[in-house]
């Protein structure tokens, strides 16, 4: 099958207390393996697309047949989103931001609170389902932005540097209605190292 669910790189339980074990077995093998079978069932009869990354599906979604189009922007985005998101987070992370792009935070936003702040008001603020992201925007600069559903920002032609789920699967079961309180608490796992790796791929 051209399209896997990759591998949670740390245990169910790694990102405890900020996020629980239960929340990310559900997340990971039955959402986004949800939408790794969608997105195959919808690509079974699209031999050409099937060699296509996950990357090159979204970017250019604009040109898919249209017969696929929707399928592959809530799948093939929730594929994409979801891979993007497993490896922003790690065990024993959070903290200050580290390396070139804590300097570019205080370059673009003022400061790391200031931008914590804009970021989970943007999350809070995403009526429904959706992603806050930061971005390196198709003109080359940093933005904050939020997408719905499963969109991702490369359909727009922003690069995602950094970004949360804001779906309520995400956070449900343990902090129920209180997305503004997931979104403070998150920032506990992001992986800094990985943050890093993204923002200097952007700029390629
Ligand atoms: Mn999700």
């Amino acid at each position: 099958m051209a399209f896997e669910l990759p591998t949670l790189p740390y245990s169910f339980d790694a990102l405890e207390p900020y996020i629980d074990a239960q929340t990310m077995q559900i997340h990971h093998d039955l959402h986004h393996g949800a939408y790794v079978k969608n997105l195959n069932a919808a690509l079974e009869s699209q031999s050409d697309l099937q060699n296509k990354n996950i990357e090159e599906l979204i970017r250019d979604l604009n040109t898919l047949p249209e017969s696929v189009r929707t399928a592959v922007r809530n799948n093939g985005g929730g594929h994409l989103n979801h891979t993007i998101f497993w490896t922003l987070m790690a065990p024993n992370a959070g903290g200050e931001p580290t390396g070139a792009i804590a300097e570019a935070i205080n370059d673009n936003f003022g400061n790391f609170e200031t931008f914590k702040e804009r970021f989970n008001d943007s999350g809070a603020k995403r009526f429904g389902s959706g992603f806050v992201w930061l971005v390196r925007s198709r003109d080359g600069k940093l933005e904050i932005v939020s997408t719905p559903n499963q969109d991702n920002p490369l359909t727009d032609g922003h690069y995602s540097i950094l970004g949360n789920d804001v779906w309520e699967h995400a956070y449900y079961l343990k902090y129920q209605n209180r997305r503004p309180e997931y979104l403070k608490q998150w920032w506990n796992t992001v992986n800094w190292e990985e943050v890093n790796r993204r923002f200097a791929q952007s700029t390629r």
